[in-house]
């Protein structure tokens, strides 16, 4: 029958033909109702085209998979993914911009950011994956961001000394909302587990102490605290605490560098794995590669988890500094 439809009948056609999404097919078979020439022997094909379109109107729009919007996944990089989290104009893009590669948007007024930004900050042989975040505050909160908190390694709670209080109150309770915890890094404070809930290690990092008055501001502001939290004061415009900012990182990362050599060769000093403290040879095999995970026989260990040379097994512990020769 399209045979006697004619050419923009016959384009539109291939065009329906091709269409995957509802809305492509939609728009190609109005486009072959237009096209058709309206006449006696066309009638059945116009009726025909008229329910098809009605029939495919009248279809819910299948949801595709996970449509929240566009996927906000981070793919974790580096020694660990650090979620930058606190209220609106506290510095978090701001820490991103000058401690990484990466370009948010700073600005002067408050919920400036809309997306999440990921950049490698470096310290020493590793680099952390800092993730730029929009503001949590009770007007907004774009759900995904919760999702990324979720997923990150640490977070870092960032606040403006000029009203780090009311921020701090206010991230807390809205992160509570949506069941996700924060444990105190390197406090001793006892956070009661509840079922359901994802508990994040997380610190303060307190911006602006380049301002006039801000080392007498953060005392008040610990005086003013109710329970004790581990805090990195910086500045964003002088830089002035990064390096304590990076060491407090990787500490509350809880991680460990080893390097590795090849029998008879020098060990590979620049490009040290990461692991997590407690982590074994065989550990540290998996991470290099399944199959010499599967055919490790023994290692031999240079550094502080064993005498230099001496030879261990799988389940031997590593530590920070160790050089690793695996055999298989
Ligand atoms: N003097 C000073 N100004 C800072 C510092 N950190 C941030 N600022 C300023 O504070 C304002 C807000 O900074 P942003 O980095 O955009 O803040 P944000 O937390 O990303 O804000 P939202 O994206 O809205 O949540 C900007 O004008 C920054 O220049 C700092 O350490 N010292
Ligand atoms: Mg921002």
């Amino acid at each position: 029958m399209s045979t006697n439809a004619g050419p923009l009948y016959r384009e539109a056609e291939a065009k329906f033909k091709e269409a995957v999404t509802r809305e492509e097919k939609l728009v190609a078979l109005e486009e072959m109702l237009r096209v058709v020439p309206k006449h006696k022997g066309t009638e059945k094909l116009v009726a025909d085209l008229r329910t098809r379109i009605s029939k495919l109107k009248k279809e819910p729009t299948k949801k595709k998979t996970g449509s929240r919007g566009p996927s906000h996944k981070i793919l974790h990089e580096g020694a660990g993914q650090v979620a930058l989290v606190g209220p609106p104009n506290a510095g978090k893009s701001s820490l991103v911009a000058k401690l990484t590669h990466a370009d948010p948007d700073v600005a002067p007024y408050p919920m400036s950011t809309h997306k999440a930004t990921p950049g490698m900050m470096a310290f020493q042989d590793v680099a952390f994956q800092l993730v730029d975040l929009p503001p949590l505050c009770t007007e907004h909160v774009e759900p995904w961001v919760y999702d990324i908190i979720r997923g990150a390694d640490l977070v870092w709670l960032v606040l403006s000394i000029q009203h780090p209080l009311v921020g701090l109150e206010e991230t807390e309770e809205l992160l509570a909302s949506k069941a996700i915890g924060l444990t105190h890094w390197g406090c001793d404070l006892e956070v009661e587990g509840r079922p359901g809930w994802s508990y994040k290690d997380a610190f303060l990092v307190v911006t602006g102490m380049d301002m006039p008055g801000a080392d007498g501001d953060l005392a008040a502001f610990e005086e003013l605290m109710d329970c004790p939290w581990s805090k990195v004061p910086v500045s964003s415009e002088t830089l002035a605490g990064a390096e304590e900012l990076a060491q407090a990182t990787f500490d509350a990362l809880d991680i460990m560098r080893v390097y590795t050599k090849q029998p008879g060769h020098d060990p590979d000093m620049d490009q040290p794995f990461t692991l997590k403290r407690g982590a074994t040879v065989g550990d540290l095999a998996e991470k290099i590669h399944k199959e010499i995970a599967a055919d490790l026989k023994y290692a031999r260990i240079w550094g502080p988890s064993a005498h230099d040379g001496q030879s261990v097994r799988s389940g031997h512990v590593l530590e920070e500094g160790d050089v690793v020769e695996i055999h298989r």
